[in-house]
């Protein structure tokens, strides 16, 4: 089974911890320590493949550090999550995603974006809109509006960022392909040929899979390690308009 790092990102109080122990153990916790910066590790099936995920749940404010710098380096997909009820949280993202490109040294990296809190409508300082707006500028990674508290979203959304990993891999497979098949080839037509001089075709690069945007779907086996105070969550205010692009 294939290992497969996962960091979640944003600014303190956004629900990462939420989020994470939600998608991990299936439950909801009202008071997580915000400071407790924890790995968690879940084995979940995407399109026919066993994965083990370890999901990095990031604390602390200071941004730039070492350390920050050191786990995005052995990240490969990373969740970048934004409360709707507070807008300078989904601002802090933008220098968030500058540094993953930054230590990525690209910008084809799976992401998804993340709107939590859906189900406080009551305190929403961010429209649906805006997460799309901010994701279009990403070029359009997905975007999904989640509730940890009603468990709405969470699984799609990790299990989308799984799927664009996936997806990536294949990608640098079919690359290398590619240029293997292009170092060999022009062995080949010369023996076919040995006495006409026949130029060597080059092969075209094949079509490459189209990045994910939609939303996807998969099934949640195993979940692991945690704290568990598994407090009933409360009753929704108002309706609970949330999206997925
Ligand atoms: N209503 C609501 N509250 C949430 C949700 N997710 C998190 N919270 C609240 O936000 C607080 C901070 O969440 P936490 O996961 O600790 O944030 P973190 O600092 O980003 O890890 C929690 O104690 C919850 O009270 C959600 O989806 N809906
Ligand atoms: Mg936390």
């Amino acid at each position: 089974m294939r290992d497969y790092k996962l960091v979640v990102l944003g600014a303190g109080g956004v629900g990462k911890s939420c989020l994470t122990v939600q998608f991990v153990q299936g439950i909801y916790i009202d008071t997580y320590d915000p400071t407790i910066e924890d790995s968690y590790s879940k084995e979940i099936e995407v399109d026919g493949r066993a994965c083990n995920l370890e999901i990095l749940d990031t604390a602390g404010v200071a941004q730039f550090t070492a350390m920050r710098e050191l786990y995005i380096k052995n990240g490969q997909g990373f969740l970048l999550v934004y409360s709707v009820t507070d807008k300078k949280s989904l601002e802090e993202l933008l220098a968030i995603r500058e540094q993953i490109i930054r230590i990525k040294g690209t910008s084809n990296i799976p992401i998804v974006l993340i709107g939590n809190k859906c189900d406080l409508a009551d305190e929403r300082e961010l429209e649906p809109e805006e997460g799309i707006a901010v994701s279009k500028q990403w070029n359009k990674v997905p975007f999904y509006e989640t509730s940890a508290m009603y468990k709405m979203n969470v699984d799609d959304a990790f299990i989308d960022v799984v799927r664009q990993i996936l997806r990536k891999e294949v990608e640098q497979q079919q690359k290398q392909q590619v240029q293997t098949q292009n170092i060999n080839e022009p062995e080949q037509k010369n023996q076919q040929t040995p006495i006409q001089n026949v130029p060597v075709q080059q092969k075209q690069q094949s079509q490459m899979s189209r990045p994910v945007t939609g939303n996807t779907s998969g099934t949640a086996t195993k979940g692991s390690v945690g704290k568990n105070s598994n407090t009933p969550p409360k009753k929704a205010k108002k309706s609970r308009k949330c999206v997925i692009l």
